[in-house]
């Protein structure tokens, strides 16, 4: 593809558009970065961008403009469907996404990985089991690096994973990962869609330019994801939390088990694994296949397993004090989060630290968890006496007024292979800035344990 002397115009002014077009005008490309939005004073990233003769242009999209250009490369966050393309689109001016472009410049294989769920936990894992067996891996997309930066840099990676948005997967064209891995598809993004079959068909196309050759790796647990991909060209590999597989990778007690088409038998252990939660064994069992398939050994994979201490303030692990581990959950701000991370520990083993800023949705469901898993339950913030009220009777309860009370509270209570959970199951407003200040208060406390 050649961009020299081409007239593109670069449409939303965020991370993916400035990198894209630095990444255009460095082509010989004459660029015109365009946004919604006043560019103000023009400070910051814009400023860099002025210097490289980017012409940046805000107060929304003009129809002509757009219908003169030799090229339109949209953000994520911007729909096609916007009325301002329609010109363009009656004139064949060519459309597409960043990541579409990246991948026309893009040598190295790609893995991607999309769902509405784990999809940023994935893909970081899979680029550790990676890196564990040695290989040279780039991480990408949606997680928040655009492909196209690392496409600019011209190192020369053996394989790059990217973490794939429904955004991002309406506008390609010709991106081919050879691995696809698809880990659950739920209602999401119901403002940008006008159904949810328009948005789960977006993430299908995940499989459009797949072949033979490539591999498919999906959750066979999930009905939505089962009816995707029955039209998929490439060779199929299910994973399943549930069943046991004759062909694929399961969990069974404490271990993870791939029954290989050669008819091997792999076995991993989760016993030293910190990632804790059934849908992070889900989003295990994804990245362990594509790991393998990308011959990294069982051996580097269990290492990359037991090291991998997942994303900060999502059931990360964070220290083990006394044979405790402790855990920040922060942004598990609902009972459906706090139930999903639950699942993954063993019956009464989680001294669980909840309440916040309440949101008004009800706790009943979360109360079988409570009973099977937790052992003791300390309340925080604001929501405290509705969530007293809720678990009357449903497992020993203390009212705290603080995190770093809780877990003072909470040491006497603990023993040796016991986990200590923040998971809040409520928002952070009544006594931090947001989630991720209150994640971080809780691991700076966790450090000053003694
Ligand atoms: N804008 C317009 N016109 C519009 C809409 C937006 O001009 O009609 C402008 C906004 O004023 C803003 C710019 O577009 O200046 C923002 O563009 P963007 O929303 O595409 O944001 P980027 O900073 O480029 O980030 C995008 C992804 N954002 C979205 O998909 C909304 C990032 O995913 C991604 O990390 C990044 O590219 C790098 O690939 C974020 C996200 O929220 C994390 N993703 C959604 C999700 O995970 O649920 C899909």
């Amino acid at each position: 593809m050649n961009l020299k002397g081409k007239k593109i115009v670069v449409v939303g002014a965020g991370r993916s558009g400035i990198a894209v077009s630095r990444f255009c005008a460095q082509k010989g490309a004459c660029v015109q970065l365009n946004d919604r939005r006043n560019f103000g004073e023009f400070e910051g990233p814009w400023a860099d961008l002025k210097n490289l003769g980017i012409d940046l242009k805000g107060g929304g999209h003009l129809s002509e403009e757009l219908a003169n250009a030799d090229l339109i490369v949209l953000s994520p966050g911007v729909p096609g469907s916007l009325p301002e393309f329609t010109r363009a689109k009656n004139n064949n001016v060519p459309i597409m996404g960043e990541l579409e472009l990246a991948s026309r410049f893009n040598r190295a294989p790609l893995i991607a990985v999309t769902g509405t769920n784990g999809k940023s936990t994935t893909t970081t894992l899979v680029h550790h089991l990676l890196q564990a067996g040695g290989k040279k891996a780039g991480m990408a997309g949606n997680i928040g690096i655009p492909l196209i930066e690392l496409v600019e840099t011209r190192e020369n990676y053996e394989v790059i994973v990217i973490e794939v948005s429904s955004f991002q997967l309406e506008t390609i064209e010709k991106l081919h990962p050879v691995i696809a891995l698809i880990l659950n598809i739920s209602e999401d993004h119901l403002d940008r869609y006008s159904s949810f079959e328009d948005y789960w068909r977006a993430k299908t196309r995940i499989l459009m330019n797949q072949t033979r050759e490539d591999y498919l790796v999906f959750n066979k647990e999930d009905k939505i994801v089962s009816d995707m991909i029955v039209s998929a060209q490439g060779i199929s590999i299910p994973f399943s939390s549930e069943a046991e597989l004759t062909q694929g990778i399961y969990y069974k007690g404490s271990q993870i088990v791939y029954n290989r088409a050669d008819h091997l038998l792999e076995r991993y252990d989760l016993s030293d694994v910190k990632l804790k939660g059934l849908h992070n064994i889900e989003n295990m069992m994804a990245a362990i296949v594509a790991a393998r398939i990308f011959s990294v050994s069982p051996q580097d994979i269990q290492k990359g397993l037991n090291s991998f201490v997942g994303l900060e303030h999502r059931l990360e692990w964070v220290r083990e004090h006394n044979g405790v581990s402790y855990y920040n959950d922060s942004k598990a701000t609902n009972v459906h989060a706090v139930i999903m991370s639950l699942r993954g520990f063993q019956d009464h083993e989680v001294l669980l630290i909840a309440g916040g800023y309440d949101k008004g949705g009800s706790y009943e469901t979360l109360k079988p968890w409570l009973k099977k898993k937790v052992k003791r339950l300390f309340l925080v913030g604001k929501a405290q006496k509705k969530m007293k009220l809720a678990f009357e009777g449903v497992v020993p309860t203390e009212c705290v007024e603080t995190i770093d009370r809780a877990l003072k509270e909470a040491q006497p209570h603990s023993r040796r292979g016991d986990s200590v959970v923040l998971s809040p199951a409520c928002a952070s407003f009544d006594q931090f800035k947001n989630f991720e200040e209150r994640g971080r208060f809780f691991k700076e406390c966790v450090c000053h344990l003694q």
